[in-house]
């Protein structure tokens, strides 16, 4: 049975999860709008992640015998003055987003909940690979500058395909 401060907090990050959605989404229209489908296309794929990350701890909520409690979803921003601003803001919530798995497995490893600590540890690892991708195009779009750099990356970042978790190698 899952402790009820770490459903609070579990249920927490599930709403946590499907915000990043949101906002991931939301970054997709506003680079769908300034004509970057490539980049619209990564962000797309992005929030389909995140839908993922929260299912995996509404899944866990009720494994461990716990209830799921949804609660309402904060409005994303819905534009950004550059691709650069937007990305910088991604990395920005990712960031957060690990700040938020590190209270979640200090809790755990508090409350003697190794089950959920080994569930968590997935979102750790995760979470060096979400810093480090936002982090390198936002490295990308500074070199890339305006004009073609920029059409390049575009194509590149359009080839980003997401995989459903029952598709993904373990
Ligand atoms: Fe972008 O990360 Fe979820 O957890």
């Amino acid at each position: 049975m899952i402790n009820e401060k770490i459903q609070g907090a579990f249920n927490e990050q599930l709403n946590a999860e499907l915000y990043s959605a949101y906002l991931y989404l939301s970054m997709s229209a506003y680079f769908e709008s300034a004509g970057l489908r490539g980049f619209a296309n990564w962000m797309r794929c992005q929030a389909q992640e995140e839908v993922v990350h929260a299912m995996k701890f509404y899944t866990f909520i009720h494994e461990r015998g716990g209830k799921v409690n949804l609660k309402s979803i904060d409005g994303p921003p819905v534009s950004w003055d550059s691709a650069l601003a937007a990305f910088q803001d991604a990395y920005a919530h990712e960031q957060k987003i690990s700040e938020l798995m590190n209270g979640l497995v200090d809790l755990a490893l508090e409350r003697k909940d190794h089950m959920a600590n080994a569930f968590l540890q997935w979102f750790v690892n995760e979470q060096v690979e979400e810093e480090a991708s936002a982090d390198e195009i936002i490295q990308r779009i500074k070199l890339a500058g305006e004009g073609g750099g920029m059409f390049m990356l575009d194509r590149e970042l359009a080839t980003r395909v997401f995989i459903p978790p029952a598709q993904q190698a373990v």
